[in-house]
């Protein structure tokens, strides 16, 4: 169906526009779309009679968000870490995974042995999870490759996928994810000669959307970070980060010191972090999948960062090492179970907040202007996505205001 002008009736709209209600609810809303983007949404009694004239469309009393967004993901990439799953459970951390030369590299030896075609094939499976879910927009980073023809391979697979599904893509270059085993104990030189270069031609060929690093004791200090941010800086891009995933290491003090859309993970991040972030309007990017797969204990700093009034977004990780997960539902869930944020927070955390967390303006609303990207889902109030686990109850999306 194409998207002359549209009016949706017989709904509840969780606009998640902050209005004075939770959610930014109206029950019995109207949303009119026109060429994409909502022209106007609100209580049906109000309807603007230029409206009153066109195809109308009942949701049968269902419950609208606005499209989901996964605003952090790594869902391109070569083979599994089944494997490693299974050494984790038989008592190896993390690091010791990581400093035994599994964890991202073993991954960048499957990344960069697959081509193009299948690095698409193999994400599309994991990206179809996330639409049948109400994902509108999605994020995703390279990083697997760390080397200059695999990192731009990722890029381009990543931008493939918009042309593949109705989705909206945007990219995210993480050279700076991991050392590769060709530049062992050499990260200075792996910056210098393969990722800042591979970041120069990834942004010539239109590549880049934004950039990110993972700043931690296994991958990058925040110096060598901070040579990658004055490249995105000098190129235009905004930059977010993986930060106080691990340990504090000031990366997020590092991030909004360059204006970061984001810091991301953050379990140990301290308050003095949560100022600077506060600060700079960086958004928080928390990340329950990987803390759950990591059996992590320390907990990010929720009250801190609601006390500073840090937007707080949630998304995957989709990864295939601490977050093999393709859910925004269960997402939602494991922020409530785990980490005590609201269901308001949950799907805050999803729309309005997620598309900040992009830079995005556009989206994660359902008000006048924005892109008329919608889910639809069979519930009677929107804690019930938060609460449930396991269970999808998507009725269907609209992209750019075609159902
Ligand atoms: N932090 C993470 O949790 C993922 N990347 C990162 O910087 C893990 C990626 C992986 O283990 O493959
Ligand atoms: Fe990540």
């Amino acid at each position: 169906m194409t998207d002359l002008s549209t009016l949706y009736v017989d709904l509840t709209a969780a606009t998640m526009t902050p209005n004075g209600e939770a959610y930014g609810l109206i029950p019995n809303a109207a949303i009119a779309t026109k060429g994409g983007r909502i022209a106007w949404a609100g209580p049906l009694p109000d309807l603007p009679a230029a409206y009153e004239g066109a195809a109308r469309t009942s949701l049968g009393g269902r419950l609208v968000t606005p499209g989901l967004i996964d605003c952090h993901t790594h869902i391109v990439h070569g083979g599994d870490r089944a494997a490693e799953f299974e050494m984790r459970l038989n008592g190896a951390s993390y690091e010791e995974v990581a400093r035994a030369g599994g964890g991202i590299v073993s991954t960048v030896t499957a990344t960069r042995a697959a081509d193009l075609d299948d690095l698409i094939a193999s994400a599309l499976p994991r990206v179809d999870a996330l639409l049948a879910e109400g994902v509108t927009v999605l994020e995703i980073k390279s990083g697997y490759g760390l080397d200059r023809e695999t990192e731009l391979r990722m890029m381009r697979a990543a931008r493939a996928i918009e042309h593949q599904r109705p989705v909206r893509v945007l990219t995210t270059f993480l050279g700076a994810h991991a050392v590769p085993a060709e530049y062992k104990g050499r990260p200075d030189a792996y910056i210098d000669e393969v990722c800042i270069p591979a970041l120069r031609a990834a942004h010539a060929e239109g590549l880049v959307d934004a950039v990110d690093g993972f700043c931690e004791g296994i991958a990058f200090l925040p110096d060598q970070i901070a040579r990658v941010f004055d490249v995105a800086q000098e190129l235009g891009l905004p930059v977010k980060l993986h930060a106080e995933q691990l340990s504090n290491l000031g990366g997020a003090k590092l991030a909004a010191r360059y204006g970061a859309l984001s810091a991301d993970h953050i379990e140990y991040l301290d308050e003095d972090g949560v100022i600077a972030m506060a600060g700079a309007g960086t958004i928080a990017v928390i990340l329950p999948g990987a803390f759950y797969t990591l059996r992590e204990t320390q907990a990010p700093p929720i009250a801190a960062l609601r006390q500073h009034g840090v937007p707080m977004a949630l998304a995957s990780d989709c990864n295939p090492g601490s977050s093999p997960m393709t859910s925004l539902l269960l997402t939602m869930n494991m922020a409530c179970t785990l980490f005590r944020m609201t269901p308001e927070e949950a799907l805050t955390g999803v729309t309005r907040h997620a598309a900040a967390a992009l830079g995005l303006n556009d989206c994660g609303q359902i008000a006048a202007g924005m892109r008329a990207d919608l889910a639809v889902w069979d519930v009677k109030t929107p804690a019930e996505l938060a609460y449930r686990i396991g269970f999808n109850p998507a009725h269907s999306r609209i992209f750019g205001g075609i159902s």
